[in-house]
């Protein structure tokens, strides 16, 4: 019997540590302490052991009684806290509809900037990433952009020191390139830049993607194919387009490129400037200087450049007028996209 009296005191106690909720607590009260529980069967029996050992065994069967009873009653107080301050099992309403987690999406400009990477891999071009921090070279010298240029002003780049900047495009990134590499090439570089200026069209950071192809007998006609295609997959397929001569230190000649404008269909309006015309890009052929500082035979090869910025064309293609607007991180602008 004192075997049965100590198992029995060890299996309430396990059984009661694990109980969380009032019903248990009620099944353990009627198995451990009810009128008819083992204890109590024990009990009675105690009439049926030697006079010799009854004393002892009713001593021990008493105090077991009592541990699993102030067992019971302290767990049954906890029980009622934990039921009182909220944290209980029993206050879960499982029948609560479940927590709707937010899926959060792209924000505009990233999925411009994915569109036209996808648009130039689709015409075999690489995608080529880089640090936004910078040397003074590969930002400024090695593009052709000598020491007194207007660019290199304090008001239009942030310097680190004299010559650690944020790069003011990502055409470092296409010097690397072919420092490392050997015509024919052919590679896009998305990112972000950063220049001293913020206005309604201008924010001090914003992504451009350039791209540039390099081969033997590249013409700038091949630099009107590849972008007309870039511009009917971005926009319609049968927009009209205009290359304007322009001017930048890396490529010559140069051009910046226009499309009918989208809003107005090129008839004029306020966002073209009554001109039918909106500007969305800037390109030429490589600059001979350029392909000097990278050690490659301008007699040999020649190459087309373009650079575009993603925030203008995410401002056409969803028709925003303030280039602020995709950066103040207001969801009631951002989860139209
Ligand atoms: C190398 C040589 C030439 C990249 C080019 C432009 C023209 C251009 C602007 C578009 C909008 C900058 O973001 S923007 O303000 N870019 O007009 N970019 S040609 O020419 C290169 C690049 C790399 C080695």
């Amino acid at each position: 019997m004192e075997e049965e009296l100590l198992r029995l005191q060890s299996e309430a106690k396990t059984e009661l540590s694990t109980i969380i909720r009032p019903d248990e607590l009620e099944s353990f009260r009627v198995k451990y302490l009810g009128r008819k529980c083992t204890l109590t069967m024990l009990m009675r029996k105690l009439g049926e052991v030697s006079a010799q050992d009854r004393p002892r065994l009713g001593n021990l069967a008493n105090s077991i009684k009592k541990e699993i009873e102030a067992d019971f009653l302290e767990k049954e107080m906890a029980l009622t806290q934990l039921q009182a301050t909220g944290k209980g099992e029993s206050r879960k309403d499982l029948t609560l509809p479940g927590r709707v987690i937010p899926f959060g999406r792209r924000h505009p400009v990233s999925q411009v900037m994915l569109e036209i990477c996808r648009i130039f891999e689709g015409l075999g071009f690489a995608v080529a990433e880089g640090s936004d921090v910078e040397t003074d070279y590969y930002n400024f010298e090695a593009l052709n952009i000598p020491k007194h240029h207007p660019a290199r002003d304090m008001h239009d780049t942030f310097y680190f020191d004299e010559s650690v900047l944020l790069r003011t495009h990502t055409s470092p990134m296409q010097i690397r390139a072919m420092e490392k590499q050997e015509p024919p090439l052919r590679i896009i570089a998305p990112g972000k830049v950063y220049r001293c200026d913020s206005d309604i069209t201008h924010t001090p950071m914003f992504h451009q993607v350039e791209g540039f192809l390099v081969d033997r007998h590249v013409s700038f006609a091949d630099l009107k194919g590849v972008l007309s295609i870039f511009i009917a997959k971005m926009f319609d397929s049968n927009v009209a387009i205009r290359f304007r001569p322009s001017f930048f230190p890396f490529t010559e000649p140069s051009a910046e490129v226009d499309i009918a404008c989208v809003i107005c269909d090129g008839k004029g309006c306020r966002v073209c400037k009554q001109t039918g015309w909106i500007e969305i890009l800037g390109a030429g052929l490589i600059d001979p200087e350029v392909f000097r500082m990278v050690g490659y035979d301008s007699e040999k090869f020649s190459g087309f450049a373009f650079g575009i910025g993603a925030e203008r064309i995410a401002m056409l293609k969803y028709g925003i007028n303030d280039i602020r607007l995709y950066y103040e991180n207001d969801m009631r602008f951002l989860s139209q996209f």
